[in-house]
């Protein structure tokens, strides 16, 4: 039983690599400095490009956005923690990442991540980006 959990546990940290792999920031991500409506301390979600079109904010967790009227709706994305801050293609943490360090935003996702977040957190834990 516990060496079952084990290799359970190597597959899992395998998949993770792989969606990390595949999710990683894109290079023609366009990043900009964050912009004023994500205040200091906290990570921001659009529903347009360019940081406009209202947001949702968090220092922490929001495991669905669909409970916040927001699933697959962001466009663009602010990160101004003092940590990494990630989002999500699927709901609870799941699916495909798209990380961002401490102080930067992306203006304009690209068409593979346009209207697709569905959850987000943020936390000295992760090391992804
Ligand atoms: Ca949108």
């Amino acid at each position: 039983m516990k060496k079952k959990t084990a290799q359970l546990a190597a597959a899992v940290a395998l998949t993770v690599t792989a969606a990390v792999g595949a999710g990683a920031i894109p290079a023609h991500a366009s990043r900009v400095t964050n912009p004023a409506t994500c205040g200091s301390g906290i990570y921001c979600s659009y529903r347009d490009n360019s940081f406009l079109g209202g947001q949702i904010s968090s220092s922490g967790y929001i495991a669905k956005y669909s409970s916040l009227g927001f699933n697959d709706l962001t466009s663009s994305i602010a990160n101004h923690r003092s940590f990494r801050t990630l989002w999500y293609a699927d709901a609870d943490g799941l699916g495909d990442i798209y990380c961002l360090p401490p102080s930067i935003a992306e203006n304009n996702l690209s068409a593979a991540w346009n209207d697709r977040i569905s959850s987000s957190n943020s936390g000295s834990s992760y090391t992804v980006c």
